[in-house]
């Protein structure tokens, strides 16, 4: 595979339905307006941005509920679209920046890549496990949901049936985990899954951490990357601006050093960078996590502190 693409694709997907607070389908908007595209063209990057992504179409759909699930039919074919979006960059060669929007993209993001690189491991930074199945899922947001969609968790629903089952459970690591539901533990526990909680953040350190991750993953260091990157995995203090912050979380370095660290690995292949949403709390608050949003996508891509 192309370790390092020299073109990176900004794949903007403004998109809520995951999810039920409105305003997190500004986060790309914002992220893009902060100059996100100027800053990786400087950092040697060709860019290619073509708009954001259009989702009034399937906006028209009716849509009740299946089970507890919010928004189902939505989330599913917006999800599809960025698949096939995703992988037609990846085919391309180029590196696919998805710009969130909520984390139920993950779905697309996730499946685009393993459409194109079958080898993929996936790096999951979250505050949460995102990996509620059917039968788990306490709140019905599909935001929650996703790992298990793509490990094919669960009972099927047919409105997903799109979503191939193509990841496996020892290609999968997170790293920032602090609120897990009860189901969630149980699925992690019963599938082998590895996890490195705030709690390993603390006792080993971020750079052991991360070695640690990539050992468990990528032993090798030759296989592709995709790095999911929920700007909530952040401390609140840091990335205020998100639907659900959760105390506790990695510090401006520590998060900088995860995308530091993996693309000095040059397996990168997909970034998706979540949550950003900049309608939640104060101007600078935004500010401050819009800027976030873009400097982990820089270092991820390359950018350097000497
Ligand atoms: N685990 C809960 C809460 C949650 C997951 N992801 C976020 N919040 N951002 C759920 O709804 O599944
Ligand atoms: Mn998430
Ligand atoms: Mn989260």
């Amino acid at each position: 595979f192309i370790s390092e693409p020299k073109t990176a694709a900004i794949v903007g997907c403004p998109f809520s339905g995951g999810q039920p607070r409105a305003g997190v389908d500004r986060g790309p908007i914002q992220m893009v307006e902060a100059g996100l595209i100027d800053q990786l063209t400087d950092l040697g990057w060709s860019v290619k941005f073509h708009g954001h992504h259009q989702f009034e179409e399937v906006n028209a759909v009716s849509d009740p509920p299946i089970g507890i699930l919010k928004n189902p039919r939505l989330v599913s074919r917006v999800n599809e679209a960025v698949a096939q979006v995703v992988g037609d960059h990846a085919r391309k060669g180029e590196l696919p920046v998805t710009l969130g929007g909520d984390h139920s993209l993950a779905m697309g993001t996730i499946s685009g890549t393993l459409s194109v690189h079958p080898e993929t491991c996936v790096i999951w930074v979250d505050a949460h496990a995102d990996i509620n199945t059917v039968e788990s899922t306490e709140s019905g947001n599909l935001h929650g949901m996703p790992v298990s969609f793509l490990l094919g968790l669960g009972s099927k629903i047919p409105e997903f049936s799109w979503v191939k089952p193509l990841l496996k459970a020892d290609r999968l690591v997170y790293i920032g985990l602090r609120d897990i539901d009860t189901g969630e533990k149980r699925i992690l526990r019963e599938n082998n899954i590895k996890a490195f909680s705030m709690h390993e953040v603390d006792k080993y350190g971020i750079g052991k951490v991360v070695e640690m991750a990539l050992d468990h993953v990528n032993p090798d260091r030759d296989r592709p990357i995709h790095l999911s990157f929920d700007v909530d995995a952040l401390d609140p203090s840091v990335a205020p601006s998100t639907g659900t912050p959760v105390r506790g979380g990695l510090t401006f370095r520590e998060g900088h050093y995860i995308c530091e660290a993996i693309h000095e690995t040059g397996c990168l292949v997909a970034l998706d960078l979540m949550e950003v949403n900049p309608s939640l709390a104060d101007d600078a608050s935004v500010r401050q996590t819009v800027q976030v949003g873009c400097s982990l996508v820089r270092s991820a891509l390359g950018e350097t502190l000497l």
